[in-house]
């Protein structure tokens, strides 16, 4: 894996995001030289057709990567809940935290910030808020700015397979694949013990909780269809020590995803609590579910 480029873009709509600008789109692969173009080509064509709005501002950086390690990943296991409504994903999305072992009023602090939006979480926030796993105290040193993660993507390989592996669950799209490549390399960071996400896609109402422990565990729905709040939460023993250093990690350290983990069709809770506490995860306590 050598001469591989980092090509990203972020487009706004009434300037860019830094001048106040209302954040439409944004997209990052790392490719080989010779796939620079297309890629740059493809990221502009999505911005310009997103479901947010049409945007003014599109910024495409083209990075080379020479020289710099890149880690190599395999993709968390998938899971799928279904919940009746909104109400019953989100309880199931605390419950899942507690599993991953957030404490109960921090998983509830992170749920609240989501819902409450940008707003709540930071004027214009794009980057993820970093949470005490233990306390819900927020970390991240600039809450309007937030923690970006970035260089990220699957190795070609591991991309035409995951393809028709999601498709098998009726999976296949963009959302499920590059969040399951971020929550990969968040989930791969020791220091973070576990991550809450929802879209801020109108249309998109499935969102997760992932954990090196637990895998990638996707919840539908957790928010109505007509809203845009949604974003990201990390959470981390801040006790560690190991605060700035992971956030170097998530902001700056390449990783390719080369393998794959199961791809599970949708389960009931209960199952998948079985599944974890009798199967990938040993030693973990849950059999009192
Ligand atoms: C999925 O269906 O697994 C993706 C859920 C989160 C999507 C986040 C996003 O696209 O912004």
């Amino acid at each position: 894996m050598h001469n591989l480029y980092s090509v990203k873009m972020r487009a706004a709509q009434g300037g860019p995001h830094e001048a106040g600008g209302r954040h439409i789109s944004g997209a990052e692969r790392i490719v080989p030289a010779a796939e620079v173009a297309a890629a740059a080509e493809m990221m502009a064509r999505r911005a310009q057709e997103h479901e947010r709005g049409q945007p003014d501002f599109i910024n495409i950086k083209i990075e080379s990567l020479s020289g710099m390690k890149i880690r190599e990943l395999t993709s968390l296991p998938v899971y799928t809940l279904r919940a009746g409504n909104c109400g019953e994903g989100l309880h199931l999305a605390r419950r899942v935290l507690e599993l991953t072992g957030v404490d109960p009023e921090a998983a509830r602090l992170a749920v609240n910030c989501l819902l409450e939006g940008p707003a709540a979480c930071g004027r214009n926030m794009r980057g993820a808020v970093l949470m005490d796993v233990h306390t819900g105290c927020r970390l991240e040193a600039d809450a309007d700015r937030g923690v970006r993660v970035s260089y990220m993507d699957y190795h070609t390989s591991a991309a035409g397979e995951l393809s028709i592996k999601l498709a098998g669950q009726g999976l296949d799209n963009e959302h499920v694949k590059e969040a399951l490549c971020l929550a990969t390399k968040v989930a791969s960071i020791t220091s973070i013990k576990a991550e809450l996400c929802w879209s801020d896609d109108p249309g998109y109402t499935t969102g997760y909780v992932a954990s090196a422990r637990l895998g990638y565990v996707r919840i539908s729905p957790l928010k109505e269809k007509g809203s845009d709040c949604g974003g990201r939460v990390f959470f981390i023993d801040s006790r560690s020590g190991r605060l700035m250093e992971t956030v170097r990690q998530l902001e700056k350290e390449p990783c390719l995803i080369t393998a794959l983990g199961m791809i599970n069709a949708e389960m009931p809770y209960q199952m998948f609590v079985k599944n974890i506490s009798t199967g990938r995860v040993p030693d973990y306590g849950l059999s009192g579910e």
